[in-house]
């Protein structure tokens, strides 16, 4: 049998003479994504990239003339003159300024199988080449990774011990989404979701009778079950919503005061400061009502229902991914903690169900092979979304997490397996940090701007092109990915390519220990073996697996409920906080003495500009971020082949817009085309538009040039979440739009540059 993984799902690949014809999703898969039809077709589009190009000044002189980065066109040349020239670049920097000047922290998704795993295989050359720089935590959790080992436990733990959706539907009896769940999101999970559990889950969760509160902007959000109550609530004023359900909770007597006690720290400097004793404003229903437009009756309403039932909280990654990110999760485990159904089955707090298939799935946290990255001599490092910061700043100090750190002098950039034109706020700001390394080099598939913005491009295979091994912790199954077809062009995996750079750099040995791809793909199984036996799995031998084409591991027989022995026991069984219980005040975080970001929840107000609509950029249910926009799937989707975007009709007939119009989308950070779709499933004063679409200037590489096709990131700040995790804030984002009445410029993103 052959299958493949990707991080949508798993597939069989239908393959006639050697190519693609489609994407059969896996029989076993109750709700396949769509996302599997854009590829064949996209495989071997124009767009891809067929052989290594360089830059052509840099190609005459390195390091000139970046400023005509994503203007030049290019020059193809031979594996071997692409190979030296990357090679002779990191020796000469290296030699000038040390490893520190080499920024490898590349952030992206990459794809799914974990020896071809992009960010690895850097990883693991750059630390052998004597280290790099590198970025910490993620775009998707920037606030909750930093935020939760001070008040509960980290991140991976808890997303790995989340009560599953069998419990949920068994014993919650309320179900309150913050965020919604979105169907379109949990298509996705890092290295596969070969089990599509979301759509099934809420029909068992209807059928056995419980309740759902929607409490996003957009009523899609959440669909399915019967029984919806949607709050369109204002985007970024969770927080003051759950403040004031907490203060029904504590003034009315309704809050389970022996929990609070018993497993957690803190709450009375918190009650203080919520009944208003702190700064004179009762965190009251009335208050909230003015920040969040939820009327305060319903507000109380919610409050006391969630007091009688059965109730779990969830919020979505989304709502920390703002300007004061860790308020709103901090807010979630608080308030989970003020009913105190922490660990009982139904109950308590979820951090992001609905955000990633494998949340919730019950399955055991296994993660497969992993592919060793070794040890990183150089200690430098930037939250993951300062990467602008770097670049502009060399030497500027920051804080992060109780430290002051400073950004380091970057020469060369090495990126593989993500998109920063894709990923990044604030575009045009970006644009300008571009131009300052003297080198930078980029693995890709596709002629993304993340390619076309680099000096040296070397093409990349996708997962059909090469084997390897699918596998994702909390999925079902562990997917031997059968090579489907030849690398198309002159591409290469990304192991064999900084295979070869690593022999002129006078390494290869240690980077590959004598192995190739195939070894590799043995030898990470093997090793994988006995981590495997730790959560009670027993894997076949690796002939077996491959043979077979996959591997289904057991569900495990008893329910998970996240933090019951936690509850069964505090003292036997501390969280790993400073207390050993749930912080509602963390000392800890109250000594960094951040003004963003105090020793307990609070409501903060937002620096949002004055635009007058709120945008949210949200994850695209026709692709995985930018990756295969130029696919059928999601060419589908657009609106006279720009992103769509999605306001009220009050807000369209205020503009005199009708579905179809294409209008500017602007603030003072820049502007972008989108087509328009009215719908009364979103509030009014909010638009909505996925991030995804393929950079596209009207003017390449010009700062503040209108972007053709729909790049959210052109008016996103670039600014931190807090001093605390410097998370990505790209959902506190304010804006106007006009109608555009001019001649509609061609969409060029997916072409490929011109070459020479
Ligand atoms: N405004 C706004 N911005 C956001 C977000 C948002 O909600 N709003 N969300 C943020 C979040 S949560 C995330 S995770 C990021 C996602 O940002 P990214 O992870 O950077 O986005 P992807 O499009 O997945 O980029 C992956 C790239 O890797 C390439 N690739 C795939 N496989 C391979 C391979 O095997 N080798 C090599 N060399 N390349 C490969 C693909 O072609 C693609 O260009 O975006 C963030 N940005
Ligand atoms: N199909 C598909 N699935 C994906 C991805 C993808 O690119 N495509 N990306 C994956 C990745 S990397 C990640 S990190 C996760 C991301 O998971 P999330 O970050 O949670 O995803 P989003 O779609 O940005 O947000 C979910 C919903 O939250 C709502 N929302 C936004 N801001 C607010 C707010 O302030 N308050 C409230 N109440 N609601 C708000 C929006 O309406 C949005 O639809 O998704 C994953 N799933
Ligand atoms: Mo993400």
């Amino acid at each position: 049998m052959s299958f493949t993984s990707m991080h949508w799902g798993a597939y069989r690949p239908q393959v006639v003479d050697g190519k693609l014809q489609a994407m059969v999703p896996a029989e076993w898969d109750p709700d396949p994504s769509a996302i599997g039809a854009s590829i064949p077709e996209a495989l071997t589009s124009p767009t891809r990239i067929l052989r290594p190009a360089v830059r052509r000044s840099y190609l005459a002189q390195p390091g000139s003339h970046p400023e005509l980065r994503g203007q030049e066109p290019f020059v193809e040349v031979s594996w071997e003159v692409a190979l030296d020239l990357v090679a002779g670049q990191l020796k000469q920097v290296k030699a000038e300024h040390g490893n520190q000047a080499i920024f490898g922290g590349s952030y992206g998704w990459g794809s799914a199988g974990r020896f071809h795993h992009a960010q690895s295989q850097l990883h693991r050359f750059l630390n052998q080449f004597g280290g790099y720089v590198f970025s910490m935590d993620s775009y998707s959790l920037g606030a909750g990774r930093v935020l939760m080992p001070h008040i509960v436990g980290n991140m991976d733990w808890l997303l790995a011990a989340h009560t599953s959706w069998k419990n949920l539907a068994q014993h919650c009896e309320l179900f309150v989404a913050f965020g919604g769940l979105p169907a379109k999101n949990a298509q996705a999970s890092p290295g596969g979701a070969s089990e599509h559990l979301l759509t099934r889950a809420l029909e068992e969760m209807s059928e056995t009778g419980v309740q759902f509160v929607n409490v996003s902007p957009l009523r899609d959000d959440l669909t399915g079950p019967k029984n919806i109550q949607w709050l369109p609530v204002r985007p970024g004023s969770d927080t003051a919503l759950m403040l004031a359900l907490s203060y029904v909770l504590v003034s009315e007597g309704l809050h389970n005061e022996d929990f609070v006690q018993r497993y957690t720290v803190g709450y009375e400097r918190f009650r203080d400061y919520l009944l208003g004793h702190v700064d004179g404003q009762p965190k009251n229903s009335l208050w909230a009502q003015a920040l969040t437009d939820i009327p305060a009756q319903q507000i109380t309403d919610l409050a006391r229902r969630m007091a009688r039932q059965r109730t779990m909280i969830n919020v979505a990654y989304s709502l920390q991914r703002s300007v004061h990110g860790e308020q709103p999760f901090w807010m979630t485990v608080t308030l989970a903690a003020l009913l105190g159904q922490i660990g009982l089955p139904g109950g308590g707090f979820g951090l992001g169900y609905g955000c990633m298939n494998n949340t919730g799935s019950g399955r055991k946290a296994f993660s497969g092979p992993r592919f060793s990255q070794g040890v990183n001599p150089v200690k430098d490092f930037i939250p993951v979304a300062r990467v602008t910061d770097m670049l502009l700043n060399p030497g500027a100090p920051f804080d992060y997490n109780g430290k002051q750190l400073h950004y380091p002098d970057i020469r060369l950039v090495y990126w593989a397996g993500g998109n920063i034109f894709h990923h990044h706020q604030d575009l045009n700001r970006l644009l300008e940090a571009w131009q300052r390394p003297q080198t930078i080099v980029v693995h890709e598939q596709f002629w993304t701007a993340q390619a076309k913005y680099s000096d040296i491009v070397l093409p990349a295979t996708t997962a059909l092109e090469r084997n390897d091994i699918g596998s994702s912790a909390s999925d079902r199954f562990m997917i031997a990915m059968h090579q489907a077809i030849e690398p198309v062009g002159e591409a290469r995996d990304d192991y064999s390519i900084l295979a070869d750079v690593a022999r002129r750099l006078g390494f290869r040995d240690a980077f590959t220990e004598g192995r190739d791809a195939e070894a590799w793909l043995r030898f990470t199984y093997d090793e994988s073996r006995g981590r495997a036996q730790e959560h009670g799995i027993e894997l076949p031998d690796f002939d077996r697996f491959w043979r077979d084409g996959l591997f289904e591991i057991d569900y495990p027989d008893n329910d998970t409920v996240l933090l019951e022995s936690f509850r069964e026991d505090p003292d036997a069984h501390p969280l790993p906080t400073p207390s050993g219980r749930i912080e509602i005040f963390s000392e800890r975080i109250a000594s960094f003495g951040y003004a963003d970001c105090p020793g307990h929840p609070v409501w903060l107000d937002k620096p949002l500009a004055s635009f007058p609509l709120q945008l949210l950029s949200n994850q695209p249910k026709t692709r995985l971020h930018s990756q295969y926009d130029h696919g059928a799937y999601s060419r589908a989707s657009k609106v006279r082949q720009r992103e769509p975007l999605t306001l009220n009709p009050a807000d369209a007939r205020d503009r005199g817009l009708v579905d179809g119009d294409v209008v500017k989308v602007f603030n003072d950070r820049g502007a972008f085309l989108a087509g328009v779709i009215v719908s009364d499933g979103i509030r009014p004063g909010v638009v909505q538009i996925a991030t995804g679409a393929w950079f596209d200037p009207w003017v390449p590489g010009e700062r503040n040039s209108l972007e053709k096709h729909g790049n959210p990131n052109m008016i996103t700040a670039d600014i931190g979440a807090s001093s605390l995790s410097q998370g990505c804030s790209a959902q506190t984002a304010s804006v106007e739009i006009v109608k555009w009445d001019q001649a509609l410029p061609p969409i060029t993103a997916f072409e490929p540059p011109s070459m020479v």
